[in-house]
């Protein structure tokens, strides 16, 4: 028999794919909304595809999300959907509003009028933080976020505990710091990074654009986190969780490590390009997680260093095979 059922909003992402692994291991029939495109960006779920349903939605378009909830049924609902990228919430600040603010509250509002005894797990972030008011931070630090996309997710958090307050939902917020793996979307730091490390140690490239490198992250290895995600839903009481290693380093530390994986020097590479430096940074996270340790029974398992690894290798193999080239062959460095 099913542990339960749950549906997954963001499924194709990084962290609705392995929430998505996690929940089948754990014996959930597992639902995940897609939204419709000319072309199908799977990729990340390939290997579930016939294992989950898939159901069309919007977070756009609320009676998508109602209709998904009653076929769907399911007794645990992650909202992890949203535009996500900073940079682009400067771009296109309003369509961030739309999908990362109001979209919380089209789910919420499709939760209350489908089936109010659903879970509900709200992906809040330490962008929320922004200009931190105080280190490390907790789940009592005041919020002070610092773009479009950091504003959106004050909303996302707040509407949760509005919902749970007004209506007496099961509606926590998630407050997750950075988690990175080798899914991580290209252009996010870590992975733009590792992989641009991969292609120069093969000869696939020369150099590498950054921009701001004293910016400093709480670092985290994202299957770890939806395990916290799935934790929090099974709690006696509905709750916040800040959740982090509690350790910060640079970007430069990053692109330190990874490129010293591959015995080369960051420093004949990485070149700050202005045009990458946001109009508005938070320079500083770290996590205070000391009541999810104590609550969830939660803990980091991956340092830092072993994350920057495993993401760097995945790279360089992923590299390997789409060029043809090897490491130490022709042309590689
Ligand atoms: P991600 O890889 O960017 O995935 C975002 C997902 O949202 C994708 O599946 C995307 O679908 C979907 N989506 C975007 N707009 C949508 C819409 N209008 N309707 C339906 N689906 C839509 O993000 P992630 O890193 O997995 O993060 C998951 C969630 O946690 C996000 O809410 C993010 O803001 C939040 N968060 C992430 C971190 C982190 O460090 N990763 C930390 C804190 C919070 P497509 O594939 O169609 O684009
Ligand atoms: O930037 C600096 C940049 O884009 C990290 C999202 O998942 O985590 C993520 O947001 C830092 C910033 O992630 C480049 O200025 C330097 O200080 O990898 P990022 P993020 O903005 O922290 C939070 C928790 C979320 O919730 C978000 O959804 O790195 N940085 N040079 C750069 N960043 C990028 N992307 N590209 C660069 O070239």
């Amino acid at each position: 028999m099913a542990a339960g059922s749950a549906l997954i909003t963001g499924v194709t992402g990084q962290d609705g794919s392995y929430l998505a692994e996690l929940l089948l291991e754990k014996g959930y029939e597992v639902h995940g909304v897609v939204r419709r495109a000319s072309t199908e960006s799977f990729e990340r779920i390939a290997h579930l595809r016939d294992q989950i349903a898939l159901h069309q939605a919007d977070l756009l378009d609320q009676s998508s999300l109602v209709t998904v909830l009653r076929d769907a049924r399911p007794s645990e609902v992650y909202n992890l959907a949203a535009q996500s990228f900073v940079p682009t919430s400067w771009l296109q600040p309003s369509l961030t509003g739309e999908f990362t603010a109001l979209g919380v509250t089209r789910m919420l509002e499709a939760v209350r009028m489908v089936d109010p005894g659903v879970r509900f797990y709200q992906a809040s972030s330490s962008e929320m933080f922004g200009r931190a008011q105080e280190t490390p931070q907790s789940e009592s630090t005041p919020f002070y976020p610092r773009s479009p996309y950091g504003v959106a997710k004050v909303y996302g958090h707040w509407i949760t505990v509005n919902y749970r307050e007004s209506y007496d939902l099961f509606a926590v917020s998630g407050i997750l710091f950075n988690h990175e793996s080798p899914r991580r979307g290209r252009e996010f730091v870590t992975r733009k990074i590792s992989e641009g490390a991969a292609r120069i140690a093969l000869g696939l490239q020369d150099d590498l654009a950054l921009g701001n490198l004293e910016a400093r992250r709480d670092w985290g290895y994202a299957p770890e986190y939806v395990d916290a995600m799935w934790r929090m839903l099974q709690q006696d009481e509905p709750r916040d969780y800040v959740i982090g290693t509690g350790e910060t380093h640079s970007v430069g530390e990053f692109a330190e490590i990874a490129f010293a994986s591959l015995k080369l020097d960051h420093k004949d590479f990485v070149r700050v390009d202005p045009a990458l430096v946001r109009p508005a940074e938070v320079d500083l996270l770290l996590a205070d997680a000391s009541r999810a340790r104590r609550e969830l029974e939660w803990q980091p398992q991956t340092p830092f260093a072993e994350l920057v690894a495993i993401m760097v290798q995945a790279d360089l193999e992923a590299q390997e095979r789409a060029s043809g080239r090897r490491r130490g062959g022709p042309g590689t460095r």
